[in-house]
């Protein structure tokens, strides 16, 4: 079919084709294929709204979940080209941020997957979050295009009026197709409008931020540190809200809804606060078709659930009222009394919609007019439930639920382990590519010397693939003998990069006192800081002062290789975890909500180095304490400080020599004639006189550990134990499972 396909559009055989014409080909052809396994709606249908969705490249995706990617690797391997090649000409959607974009993107993939209806509904950000650059090692920030003519993006025949205080514009929409691993196609939602002005962005990610109809769809999470940048905020929000609220209704209508009865035809998922927006937007919208208010509030009410995915009291949005009135004055008359009806059933102050200073919190409204609230793992949960959010739950027990999250293994197997996954199917069959927990087959050859050294094996091509890829890609030389020591995510402190660089001090000294390791260690980072997120920034530029550092004194680089990979993305990732052999995972306990890298590693045979937080709490429970690393303080312990107030950390600094000497290596001449005087001493201060997340407390407790991972590395028949318990139990983490829980208790499709 392929064949047909490009002699008609290029007059050539596949032979003669670029790789260029034939992705181009193969997206034509695997669109088509997506589209014919559209099925009509059914009654009831899931509208995962959310900010983000980073769903990375698409082709191979695609054609596994067609179940025609065997076919197609080995009809262009024929031919003499690679689909690996072809790959590379796509570029990445740059539709998300962090784990909570991708997690949208995994449960796209699973709700397809399990044949349910569901969609996705955001927005079609033109360059994305930001395509990270390092120079003199500091992060700058430029555009990420990624839209071009021929693309994944289908344009859809379709608009709607989005009216603001001061203008009204008209969205249009495009569609990516969601298909299922054989199964149903859904859509991924986009919308856009007209009016954007690429040309308007100039050097860097910096615009006019007031131009609204201009810069509407440009970026992602656009720099909110001033009034406009939160007012483009609250107008991307609204824009995506008030899209997804008339969709909903009108598909609903067409359904046969007479939306007295909509939350019999729809079920709406609010991914974090960004879109809670939805809910007085739909109450608006009712009342306009007739419904009293009091009835549109309890529909609403039946419609929406709302999941949390942090602790952070600033990631928790509150807006104030002067700034909602300036865009969405018509959403303010419904706000307020949202407000009133709280203040009269309740009468504690902490749950109220509108605060003493004026400003709106969207998760109380989430809370209060959502028919479910849940977490993303265990113990971000209870968390919740017993403190973040314990006044709430007092008032609501029966709203409050746990869906620990999970991954698609399509993608964060199948796809970017297809050695591992080969091996798989030989050994237990291809039973796990629908039923993850089938993996636990594989517990059968823990003794088996002969599977254990090939998974050693396929680990070290996997290694080889990723040294060939960074080479080629970023120009970065690493030797795959060495231990490959991952810590990739978003770069802020409480995720503790931080820690990592301050053992890399460590070791150095170590080394240059004559100490080496018996195996050389390369430790790897991959982090975007927000742009106006200064310690998150500072930290980069330690960890690229230590690179430079490191990679260029010979007495050093034997034995230790730091690399911090440039605009650290999902593809990038699909290459480094399947290389992984120690997966860091060493937030500071009780801030993780989940993670999900986390289980992506251990699903890849990484060993986990992490503390007692997030998920890394449930891969513990399932491998047991001799497949994994925990160290560190406890959630209830770092709770209880932050209660009692009673971290120093200049105290740490003080009482203790060794963590002296690191932190003071930050701002050494040695370092300081790298890097810059301000950053670094800026960072070093944050260290002793802040370090709101108690990176010192931990941080003895952390090298330990770590050394004793590092030992246990040299033990290769004990590691492929481990690994081969780490892969077996990752079944558990599949977001097939994650999605089947949320169907069953929250969405009941
Ligand atoms: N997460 Cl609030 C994000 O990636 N971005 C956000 O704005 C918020 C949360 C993450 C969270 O930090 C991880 O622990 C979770 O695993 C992830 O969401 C998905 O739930």
């Amino acid at each position: 079919m392929l064949v047909e396909i490009l002699q008609k559009k290029y007059n050539k055989t596949l032979k003669e084709c670029s790789n260029e014409e034939i992705y181009f080909g193969l997206l034509d052809m695997t669109k088509d294929m997506a589209e014919k396994k559209y099925k009509k709606d059914t009654k009831k249908k899931i509208y995962y709204i959310s900010a983000e969705f980073l769903i990375g490249k698409l082709l191979s995706n695609n054609l596994i979940n067609l179940g025609i990617y065997d076919e197609i690797k080995e009809e262009l391997e024929q031919n003499g080209k690679s689909i690996a090649e072809v790959e590379n000409i796509e570029l990445e959607p740059s539709l998300g941020n962090g784990g909570l974009g991708r997690l949208a993107a995994c449960f796209l993939d699973s709700i397809a997957s399990l044949g349910l209806n569901g969609d996705g509904i955001g927005l079609n950000y033109h360059f994305g979050l930001f395509r990270q650059v390092f120079k003199d090692c500091l992060q700058k920030e430029t555009i990420n295009p990624w839209i071009t003519d021929e693309s994944w993006l289908i344009k859809r025949d379709k608009s709607y009026t989005v009216n603001f205080k001061d203008f009204t514009v008209k969205s249009k929409l495009y569609d990516i197709a969601v298909t299922g691993y054989d199964n149903r196609t859904n859509w991924l939602h986009l919308f856009d409008i007209e009016t954007v002005d690429e040309s308007i962005v100039k050097e860097g990610i910096s615009f006019e931020k007031a131009d609204i109809e201009k810069n509407l769809t440009l970026f992602l999470y656009p720099d909110d540190s001033d009034e406009k940048g939160e007012l483009l905020r609250i107008y991307q929000q609204y824009f995506m809200v008030s899209n997804a609220a008339q969709m909903i209704l009108e598909e609903c209508i067409l359904k046969g809804s007479n939306l007295h009865d909509l939350y019999e035809f729809a079920v709406i998922q609010i991914n974090d606060t960004h879109p809670t927006m939805v809910i007085p937007e739909l109450i608006r919208l009712l009342m306009e078709r007739g419904i009293e208010m009091d009835e549109a509030i309890d529909i609403v009410s039946k419609t929406c659930a709302y999941t949390n995915h942090t602790i952070l009291s600033e990631a928790l949005e509150k807006w104030p009222i002067k700034y909602l009135n300036k865009v969405v004055p018509h959403l303010l008359p419904i706000i307020e009394v949202l407000d009133k009806k709280v203040r009269e059933k309740f009468e504690d102050p902490t749950v109220t919609i509108i605060d003493e200073q004026e400003r709106v919190h969207m998760a109380h409204i989430d809370i209060h007019y959502g028919f479910s609230v849940n977490g993303v793992a265990a113990l971000h949960t209870e968390i919740l439930k017993q403190n973040e959010l314990n006044n709430f739950y007092k008032i609501y027990p029966e709203k409050f639920n746990n869906k620990t999250n999970g991954i698609t293994f399509r993608r964060w197997l199948m796809h970017c382990n297809y050695p591992l996954t080969a091996y798989l199917t030989d050994l237990i069959g291809d039973g796990f590519k629908k039923d993850a927990n089938q993996l636990e087959k594989l517990l059968d050859y823990k003794e088996d010397t002969n599977v254990l050294n090939t998974l050693l094996d396929i680990k070290y091509d996997n290694k080889k693939a990723l040294k060939e890829y960074l080479f080629k890609t970023q120009g970065i030389e690493i030797d795959e003998n060495s231990i490959f020591d991952i810590q990739i995510k978003r770069l802020h402190e409480y995720k503790r990069q931080q820690m990592n660089a301050l053992y890399i001090i460590h070791k150095y000294l170590e080394i240059k006192n004559g100490k080496k390791p018996a195996t050389p260690i390369t430790l790897i980072f991959g982090a975007k800081a927000a742009p106006a997120y200064i310690i998150a920034k500072d930290i980069i530029h330690l960890i690229l002062c230590l690179q430079e550092l490191i990679n260029s004194d010979k007495e050093v680089n034997p034995y230790l290789k730091v690399v911090m990979v440039e605009n650290y993305n999902v593809t990038l990732a699909e290459k480094l975890i399947p290389a992984c052999d120690i997966s860091e995972q060493i937030s500071l306990a009780s801030k993780e909500a989940s993670g999900t890298g986390n289980m992506k590693f251990m699903l890849n045979g990484a060993i986990t180095l992490g503390t007692m937080d997030g998920a890394n709490v449930e891969i513990a429970e399932l491998v047991g304490k001799d497949n994994i690393y925990i160290f560190g303080e406890s959630s209830e312990e770092v709770i209880s400080h932050y209660e009692n107030r009673d971290y120093v950390s200049k105290d740490y600094y003080n009482k203790d020599e060794e963590i002296r000497q690191m932190v003071d290596f930050i701002v050494s001449d040695t370092l300081m004639n790298i890097g810059k005087k301000e950053n670094l001493e800026r960072l070093f201060n944050e260290l002793i006189n802040k370090d709101w997340f108690m990176t010192l407390l931990d941080i003895k407790e952390y090298i330990q550990k770590k050394e004793e991972i590092i030992a246990d590395y040299e033990d290769r028949e004990k590691w492929s134990k481990m690994m081969l318990e780490n892969i077996s139990k990752a079944g558990f983490f599949s977001s097939d499972r994650t999605i089947l829980e949320y169907n069953q208790d929250i969405w009941n499709v």
